[in-house]
């Protein structure tokens, strides 16, 4: 059974207003396919939102600590979902919590080597040492293969973000970084370069889309996973092009159209070993034609869920 998990926590955005991308996708449905949400009732974590209202303190992770929150809360959501054969498809508000999506994918497969899939715009590879804006939506790839970054550290990281940014990572990789496979990636910082490269981590661009075609792609990359046993994909509405993609809080140019982005995650709900799926970054607050964002989120959705209930 598909189990839609519900997190929308907006801790970790830079901008406000990815706590209410559920509510957009749900307001979505109802022009297209309104039982839709009574079909797949989602579960809903509970969110730490309310420390949206709290002076930020720490520059380079700001509000780590609800992060770190909604971490525990979606690791064991997802972890009982799995523990219960059941398959998890998490609608988060921002990024950050893809770091707790992936804990609890490992937490409920233990010995099983994990792939990902990280669909976006963006590496979302930085720690509090490399962060340039200190949000920590831009971290949650880090946490999974545990990586500090070091030695590409520009910010002097000290007390409680250093304790929230550890208990985040875990002391263990979840996922070995050259497991990690990026599709339509156009806007990485330095700092994630340097890991991108260091780890050989395999990288598809939009270019490269448009070249080879989706199927290629899709093929290259479980090639490229062939010796992971599951396989996370993660789906940032900011990977599609600002045409589709406006109401979302770090959008950029050159992105996938909606029809290349759909074709990607019916290939990868279609293939058995993709356990868990995540939308997110979905921002009806930026969105300057109505509830645009919130349709094309609500399209990508259903043909995801129709390809997974294939699956059977
Ligand atoms: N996302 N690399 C930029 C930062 O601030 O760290 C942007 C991160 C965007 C994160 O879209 O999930
Ligand atoms: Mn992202
Ligand atoms: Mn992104
Ligand atoms: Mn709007």
């Amino acid at each position: 059974m598909i189990q839609l998990i519900n997190a929308p926590s907006e801790l970790g955005a830079g901008t406000r207003g990815a706590s209410l991308g559920y509510k957009a996708i749900k307001t979505a449905s109802l022009h297209v396919d309104p039982t839709f949400f009574k079909r797949y009732e989602p579960i809903d974590v509970e969110t730490a939102n309310n420390l949206l209202f709290e002076h930020v303190d720490n520059p380079y992770g700001k509000r780590i600590k609800g992060v770190v929150k909604m971490y525990r809360r979606i690791a064991a959501q997802v972890a009982e979902t799995m523990d219960d054969q059941d398959f998890p498809l998490v609608i988060s508000g921002d990024h950050s919590n893809a770091g707790g999506t992936i804990a609890g994918v490992a937490q409920a497969n233990p010995g099983k080597r994990l792939g990902v899939v990280w669909i976006d715009a963006h590496s979302d590879l930085h720690s509090p040492y490399t962060s340039p804006s200190g949000n920590v939506h831009g971290m949650p790839l880090a946490t999974a293969i545990a990586e500090d970054n070091k030695e590409s550290a520009i910010n002097d990281v000290r007390g409680t973000a250093l304790r929230s940014w550890d208990q985040m990572k875990g002391s263990r990789q979840r996922v070995k970084p050259e497991d990690i496979v990026f599709i339509a990636l156009r806007s990485s910082e330095e700092p994630e370069v340097h890991l991108i490269n260091k780890y050989n981590m395999a990288v598809h661009r939009t270019e490269d889309v448009r070249e080879k075609g989706v199927k290629a792609i899709y093929e290259a990359s479980l090639e490229r996973l062939k010796d992971c046993d599951i396989i996370y994909v993660t789906f940032d509405v900011d990977s599609m092009d600002p045409e589709v993609s406006i109401g979302t809080g770090t959008p950029v140019p050159g992105g996938l159209t909606e029809a290349e982005a759909t074709e990607f995650l019916q290939l990868y709900a279609a293939n058995e070993k993709v356990a868990c799926m995540e939308f997110t970054e979905v921002n009806p607050l930026l969105d300057d034609k109505g509830n645009a964002m919130g349709e094309a989120a609500f399209r990508c959705l259903k043909a995801t869920v129709e390809a997974l209930e294939k699956r059977k």
